[in-house]
């Protein structure tokens, strides 16, 4: 392997999710989904957009795989939108959905893309929500029929699964802070969901092994290093703080079985238990939930700084001003990556290990001669590889990478004004346009090498 090459039979992917690029929200017979309504209330989304339309890929999904075709991309992570399965959460199944992946799936394996969906990417059905959503246990059994459903369509041709993408960010954005569907702000609950989406995950992972022979079963979870601002015992503990509440709290019990002991007294000295147990977790869950995985998808963007805030509390995200933010607000520590990567080999050493988002958020415009000259994003690419390939070299079992996000798309909270995507688009064709990014990784993609950017 030289320097800059990767080893042989590395994937290298795209990554987008249903409600983020799909749009046609009422076609088909696509039932409302959570995000539906949180984006439909004024102030939500911060620029006021909607999913309704997003990149438009039902209708353009052909040329979509074009695109990745032309990028020599040999992997694509997307999501599927359980209310196109089941419009009502559950019971009849809407075919002409499930139509629609299937013809994707066929068209990604002509192209020579291998299909990576991920059966939860945020889109819950709004009437699941209406019976008491993630919160309540009920779910599981969803889950699980709603997997069924998918596995018995696509895993005739379909090897990699993924059951849930980032459940930190269901339970904390969506159930603690509010500031995702479905906008509650209730810690207490949020500790609940996360049980419940991991106990699904779970039992997803049997029901996907018994539906599909030979299946390759993962779960994605984002990683974020946090490191003290000071090496004082308040800002190390702040640190440790949050390493607990956002990495071990899913890592621990699907690695190890278990809840981290540190954060179960955290919880409940913040007074979001009432005790040091955990009163939804009944017998038999954590050997559910920790049920071996093919691989871990890791999500990394940027690392925590954190510090003792003055009300004793840990302090969110304390930008260090010498390095770069991207959009976000986030820092680009790319050595985040290889710790990560590093740490989670070394602490939960899962069989493999696919980077399955990575990616900057820089708004860039388009130039006269039509060029999109984004040079931080691919500086950014250009770093998180490097770093990941270090990892690799120091015996990771890194099996491939996604970049974050094929498309600009709609961006959650933040509408469409966060651009993540190696390809733009222009509002108003709907038309994807190159940025200079998509050419320098289909160049990453085609050579297996990371070259520098010539900048
Ligand atoms: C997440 C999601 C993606 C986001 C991306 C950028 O990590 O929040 O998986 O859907 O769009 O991460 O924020």
């Amino acid at each position: 392997m030289g320097e800059n090459k990767f080893p042989r039979g590395f994937l290298w992917g795209g990554a987008t999710s249903s409600q983020q690029i799909e749009g046609a929200t009422r076609e088909d017979g696509r039932g409302k989904s959570i995000w539906d309504t949180f984006a439909a209330i004024e102030g939500n989304i911060e620029d006021g957009s909607t999913p309704e339309v997003a990149c438009d890929h039902y209708h353009r999904w052909r040329e979509d795989i074009d695109l990745m075709s032309g990028l020599n991309l040999g992997a694509y992570r997307f999501s599927i939108a359980w209310p196109r399965v089941l419009p009502n959460g559950s019971g009849q199944v809407n075919s002409t959905g499930l139509d629609f992946y299937d013809a994707l799936v066929d068209k990604l394996l002509e192209a020579g893309i291998q299909p990576f969906p991920t059966l939860y990417h945020w889109d819950l059905p709004q009437s699941l929500q209406d019976q008491g959503g993630w919160a309540s246990r009920e779910i599981i059994a969803r889950f699980v029929e709603y997997s069924q459903a998918v596995t018995r369509r696509l895993g005739d041709r379909v090897q990699n699964w993924v059951t849930h993408n980032e459940p930190w960010c269901i339970a904390t954005l969506g159930h603690e802070e509010g500031c995702h569907a479905p906008g509650h702000k209730n810690p207490t609950e949020s500790l609940a969901v996360a049980h419940h989406l991991l106990l699904s995950h779970g039992h997803a992972v049997q029901s996907i092994r018994q539906e599909v022979p030979g299946a390759q079963v993962g779960i994605v979870n984002i990683h974020c290093p946090a490191h003290p601002l000071t090496l004082s015992p308040d800002d190390l503990n702040a640190a440790r703080w949050f390493d607990g509440f956002f990495n071990r709290w899913y890592l621990d019990p699907i690695f190890k079985g278990k809840y981290p002991e540190d954060v179960i007294e955290d919880r409940r000295a913040a007074g979001h238990l009432t005790s040091g147990e955990l009163p939804f977790v009944k017998d038999g869950d954590m050997a559910i939930i920790s049920t071996h995985l093919d691989f871990l998808g890791l999500n990394y963007y940027s690392r925590s700084v954190q510090q003792k805030g003055p009300d004793g509390n840990p302090l969110p995200h304390i930008p260090v001003p010498e390095n770069e933010l991207t959009d976000m607000g986030w820092e680009v520590f790319p050595e985040g990556l290889y710790d990560s990567l590093k740490r989670v080999h070394h602490d939960y050493n899962p069989p493999q290990i696919y980077i399955m988002e990575n990616g900057a958020a820089y708004d860039d415009p388009i130039s006269p001669d039509g060029s999109i000259k984004d040079d931080r994003r691919i500086t950014y690419y250009q770093q998180h590889l490097l770093a990941a390939q270090r990892a690799l070299l120091e015996g990771v079992p890194l099996k491939g990478y996604f970049a974050w996000s094929l498309l600009d798309n709609f961006e959650w909270g933040l509408g469409f004004a966060k651009k993540f995507g190696l390809f733009a688009m222009d509002k108003t064709t709907g038309n994807r346009i190159p940025k200079n990014s998509a050419y320098w990784y289909g160049n990453v993609a085609a050579t297996n090498t990371v070259d520098a950017p010539h900048l």
